[in-house]
């Protein structure tokens, strides 16, 4: 027999204490290995409620499939009450980030054509790979100023501009060339406002916004800061674009970008193209440079699995001659270090849906429109779900093992991630670049764990050392 809702394992009946017990334990930093120590506790469900923010928790792949069945024609995520609140404050129009029914999905679908369909991947190979050129041409320089004939860093701040030059290529169709000695001091800004968006959201998560808002508090004024740094840069980027399309009657073959191509389209009105625009371009810049960051860091600490890359990248290099879309589809074991270093070192540290009708998850009864989230980070180190999860293995992902709801790093359905298409074009160019022209070695160093700034980030400095090969 079905067990009822309030029959679910949890500390869900004093939301205040709860919020303050997390306080305490530092939980905004730590809320990943808070979920992981609730599954322990709790076991594979839980209920919870911090602050105003109710939620049921669970950790099986199984569970998961059950979820986004149940998501409905409209999936809604947990509303990241920041984001829209700022957007109010400024009458800023929500882009597909933020909007929800209808309106989120007739965007979507449009979005959809322009950025994650098979159609234009194509399109993206070309500017992506330039960039990944630049990259290497870049480090070879960095490395031959050193005098030492290797290069030890914290490639944080390169991987960032690396990441803003790539989604910038394909959203304007053209180079920024931040990528070149001088630093633009905006595009430098621009990455700035973007961490500070991100960290200041979290307390935000648990304490209304408008009430902060209302005290006046530091953490709201800095979240406003860091949105007009975001939207400014964004305006002015869309403007320059908007400018040269009016003047130039576009036509030739060259693809003109994401951007101009939803405003030739002309199937979403200006506001609304420039709001998604504005999401993608900072959803583009942290999200794929932190995930490249851990894959250099799990490469560096296991140089084996380094050279068995590099002989299938060579050996894809060969077999493709010099058609790059072709050969992306030749490294299976490189797509595999991706997702693997997406399991170990998720950018979300759940993925959630509002539940559009009743469901039965470890034979308890959960009701329609309840918050239902999936413990991503616990899920990919839970040793029943991947054995032996403390181990760095891409092999696990290449075809003959069972990836039922498993390799959900991008999220899953109509609502996943929108960036997927670009993101994985964009990173599994850059290690081609990388492996094939450098090896790379790390510091005699402890493991480094993830602390949550909204999206999960290393919590200290990773020093890599990167020698030409
Ligand atoms: C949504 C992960 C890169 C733009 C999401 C979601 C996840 C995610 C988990 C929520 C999906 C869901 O609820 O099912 C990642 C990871 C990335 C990455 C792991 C890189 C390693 C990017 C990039 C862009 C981007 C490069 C922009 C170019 C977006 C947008 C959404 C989204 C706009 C919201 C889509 C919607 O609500 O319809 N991402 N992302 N992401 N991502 Fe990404
Ligand atoms: C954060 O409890 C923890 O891809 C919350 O590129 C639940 C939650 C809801 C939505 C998630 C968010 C978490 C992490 C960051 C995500 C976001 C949806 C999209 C966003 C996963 C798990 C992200 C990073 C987008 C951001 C685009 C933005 C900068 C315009």
């Amino acid at each position: 027999t079905v067990r009822p809702f309030n029959e679910i394992p949890g500390m869900w009946k004093n939301s205040i204490g709860n919020l303050y017990t997390f306080w305490k334990l530092d939980g905004f930093k730590n809320i990943h290995h808070i979920m992981v120590h609730n599954f322990n506790t709790f076991g594979p469900i839980y209920r919870e409620k911090i602050g105003y923010y109710e939620s049921v928790n669970v950790i099986n792949p199984e569970d998961a499939a059950i979820l986004f069945k149940a998501e409905g024609h409209y999936p809604q995520r947990l509303r990241v009450e920041p984001w829209t609140a700022y957007r109010d404050f400024r009458n800023r129009k929500y882009g597909v980030l933020l909007k929800d029914g209808e309106d989120w999905r007739s965007n979507r679908v449009i979005l959809n054509r322009e950025v994650i369909s098979p159609r234009v991947q194509g399109n993206f190979v070309p500017l992506l790979d330039e960039v990944g050129q630049d990259f290497v041409a870049r480090v070879y320089k960095k490395i031959e100023r050193s005098g030492q004939n290797k290069w030890t860093t914290d490639l944080s701040h390169e991987l960032f501009k690396y990441a803003l030059e790539s989604v910038s290529a394909v959203l304007y169709g053209e180079r920024l060339g931040l990528l070149l000695d001088y630093i633009d001091p905006e595009a430098q800004h621009f990455i700035d406002c973007i961490t500070l968006m991100f960290k200041t959201t979290c307390p935000m998560l648990y304490i209304p916004p408008s009430m902060l808002r209302r005290l006046g508090s530091k953490v709201w004024k800095d979240h406003v800061e860091a949105w007009d740094g975001i939207f400014n840069q964004a305006d002015y980027c869309i403007q320059n674009i908007y400018r040269q399309l009016r003047k130039e009657s576009a036509g030739q073959n060259k693809y003109p970008g994401v951007l101009a191509s939803l405003l030739m389209l002309d199937r979403l009105s200006i506001e609304e193209i420039k709001a998604s625009v504005t999401e993608l371009m900072a959803g583009g810049v942290d999200t794929t440079s932190i995930t490249l960051l851990w894959t250099l860091y799990e490469l560096a600490r296991h140089p084996d699995l380094q050279e068995e890359l590099r002989d299938e990248i060579v050996a894809a290099r060969t077999a493709s001659q010099g058609d790059t879309v072709q050969m992306l589809k030749m490294v299976p074991l490189l797509k595999g270090a991706v997702k693997e270093t997406l399991r170990l070192h998720p950018v979300a540290v759940s993925l959630q849906r509002y539940i559009t009708q009743d469901v039965v998850i470890q034979n308890y009864h959960i009701p329609s429109g309840t918050l239902v989230q999936l413990g991503l980070y616990a899920m990919g180190r839970d040793y029943r779900i991947f054995p032996r999860p403390e181990q760095y293995l891409p092999s696990r992902w290449l075809r003959n093992e069972n990836h039922y709801f498993r390799s959900l790093g991008f999220g899953f359905g109509p609502r996943q991630c929108l960036g997927r298409r670009i993101a994985e074009t964009e990173m599994q160019l850059f290690l081609i670049h990388m492996l094939e022209n450098f090896k790379i070695e790390k510091q005699r160093q402890l493991e480094v764990r993830s602390k949550f700034e909204l999206i999960l980030v290393p919590e200290k400095p990773i020093l890599l050392t990167i020698k030409p090969l």
